[in-house]
């Protein structure tokens, strides 16, 4: 079982878990699939990030490196997307998302042999550092002095599980096997998921796209962006937001941008009585291989993998949620099995 310790003098509330209760669900009808027109228009008047040619270097690179070696390759996207409200950014929109699915999730890619792609919201959840950045109030809660008083060490309770940590993220490391990519808006997303889509393509169907970011369903075009903080006597004491919706693009990534890679997405809901048909009405209007859904209140229990076959739940059993076992250690191995048959069936049909 993971020990985390506590500190007496702050208190374990949490203040980031919505009133599930009163949450609001997305009933409204969805926005139909981004055609190569509402590309064309999204990518024309909203300005790329000015680092975006740095990052299709250090992909390139990645990819190159681990094709050549015939090592699988994971994007595994994490995190929530914002919508900036102003461009030099005091207020902004966000979505949920700690970044636990995709943290957690690239570390089991990682320990099956594949490299990993790690798009992920600045400042979320990380791979590794995960056990140790967010789990306690403070990190030095995890560090004792030493018997002299002269040095710092990890407080004994820990060792064993941060020896097992830090060896496996070491050889992640060393191994030049994960790729830390950065985003904060839904902009910086969009461009860098169709950036690394695109670089992705070489490997074809080694490829696996594994996305987990809670991306902004709408946003404010950069045509309506002011550009300083809004003052509130300009806007006569009360804002008053419009925003359009954010093109449907995982149409464009599977039709255009990656069409031979494995893609998984995954819909996140809090009414149970509409996630299945959400999650099938999502495969259907992409033509994607896997839809996983999950609830906001049960997301790490259990999801539901929704395919053109039918739907299975995979949930954790009691013993395994006492002893804190990760279901992304369940559902990665079996994206993992279905990305074997995927890549079986298109060698088949001659792709
Ligand atoms: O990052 P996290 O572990 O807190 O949450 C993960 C999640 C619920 C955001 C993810 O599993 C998910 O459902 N992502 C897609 C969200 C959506 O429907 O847009």
């Amino acid at each position: 079982m993971t020990e985390t310790p506590t500190s007496p003098m702050l208190s374990r509330v949490h203040t980031s878990a919505p009133d599930t209760d009163s949450a609001i669900d997305r009933t409204i009808p969805e926005f139909p699939a981004a055609t190569p027109i509402d590309e064309d228009n999204y990518f024309r008047l909203h300005k790329p990030p000015p680092y975006l040619s740095q990052i299709s270097r250090d992909v390139a690179e990645f990819i190159n490196f681990h094709h050549k070696q015939n090592r699988k390759v994971a994007l595994v996207t994490s995190g929530g997307t914002t919508v900036p409200l102003e461009n030099n950014t005091v207020r902004f929109i966000d979505n949920f998302s700690a970044g636990t699915r995709g943290a957690t999730s690239a570390e089991y890619f990682l320990e099956n042999s594949y490299a990993v792609i790690f798009l992920h919201r600045e400042f979320s959840l990380l791979p590794y550092s995960r056990h140790y950045s967010h789990t306690t109030n403070c990190f030095l809660d995890y560090l004792a002095e030493s018997p002299d008083g002269t040095k710092v060490e990890v407080d004994d309770k820990f060792q064993k599980k941060m020896l097992v940590v830090l060896k496996k993220y070491r050889y992640a490391k060393d191994q030049n096997l994960l790729l830390m990519v950065p985003f904060t808006t839904v902009h910086q997303y969009l461009f860098t998921l169709k950036l690394i889509a695109q670089e992705m393509s070489v490997i074809g169907y080694d490829a696996v796209f594994f996305l987990a970011a809670a991306v902004s369903d709408f946003f404010l075009p950069s045509s309506r962006i002011p550009q300083h903080k809004i003052q509130s006597k300009e806007v006569g004491g009360k804002l008053v937001v419009d925003l359009e919706p954010v093109p449907k693009f995982l149409r464009r990534l599977v039709d255009s941008w990656a069409p031979i890679a494995m893609i998984v997405s995954f819909k996140l809901e809090t009414d149970d009585s509409i996630l299945i048909d959400k999650a099938r009405a999502a495969l259907k209007r992409y033509n994607h291989q896997l839809v996983i859904g999950n609830l906001l209140q049960t997301r790490k229990k259990q999801v539901v993998f929704v395919t053109p076959e039918g739907e299975r739940w995979v949930k954790l059993t009691p013993p395994q949620i006492k002893n804190r076992i990760d279901i992304e250690s369940i559902l990665v191995p079996e994206i993992i099995s279905m990305h074997g048959d995927w890549i079986q069936s298109r060698k088949e049909i001659g792709l």
